[in-house]
């Protein structure tokens, strides 16, 4: 363990799990604070959590008298103290690639789906737990559409979302595709996601990252 890092996550986070995946890549093995999403009303909205990340969102990393937040900026602040193995590729261009992809995910997909938008879904407009999975169905596969395309047409995908080593898109795609399993999406329109997702799961890093291998995982 590298207690000079510490994690807040929680197994199911699907953006904690980029941080984990990060975290592994790098070879650092921070210490771990649980912060459970559903118990107590949410442990993310306790006031010990609130000083550490206002959004009262995980994952949360402390590092060297910095509390950081956001999984991106995370693995962007990892990427730029341990620069190796380099999460984002050296030319201009692969690094927009990269960053599309990853934006795709974190920006457009994954917003509309988190934990407190579909509490409001629940609370607010009454949607069953079946609607609210459809709901997660509908953007999740209107966002892996796009993906899909963008990485089946181009020759930059390697064995990976770009080249042959994994990337900020590959640790933003694989937690993502775990949403999606969770609400019974079928993967059958993206055969290039289930090839990558393949490959990053036989990586170590990947696999260490999964929410079944955490020490929270229920
Ligand atoms: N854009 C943020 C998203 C963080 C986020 O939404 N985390 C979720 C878990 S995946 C969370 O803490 N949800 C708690 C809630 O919705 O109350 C990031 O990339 O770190």
């Amino acid at each position: 363990m590298n207690p000079d890092f510490k994690l807040f996550t929680y197994f199911r986070s699907s953006a904690a799990y980029r941080a984990r995946i990060a975290l592994n890549l790098k070879g650092i093995a921070p210490e771990y604070a649980f912060i459970h999403l559903l118990k107590e009303g949410g442990q993310q909205h306790a006031a010990g959590f609130r000083k550490i990340n206002p959004q009262e969102l995980i994952p949360a990393l402390v590092h060297d008298g910095h509390t950081l937040a956001q999984s991106l900026a995370i693995i962007e602040y990892l990427d730029e103290i341990k620069p190796e193995p380099a999460l984002l590729p050296r030319d201009a261009p692969g690094r927009a690639r990269v960053r599309q992809v990853a934006y795709a995910i974190a920006c457009d997909i994954h917003p509309v789906n988190n934990l407190r938008v579909l509490q409001y879904l629940r609370d607010s407009h009454g949607l069953s737990e079946e609607e609210r999975a459809r709901w997660q169905r509908h953007w999740i596969s209107l966002g892996f559409g796009a993906i899909e395309t963008l990485l089946t047409g181009s020759v930059e995908t390697g064995r990976y979302c770009h080249g042959d080593t994994p990337t900020l898109a590959d640790i933003c795609l694989i937690p993502q595709m775990a949403n999606g399993r969770r609400v019974n999406l079928d993967f059958t329109a993206y055969p290039t996601l289930l090839r990558i997702e393949k490959e990053a799961l036989a990586h170590p890093a990947f696999a260490a990252a999964r929410p079944e291998a955490q020490p929270d995982a229920e």
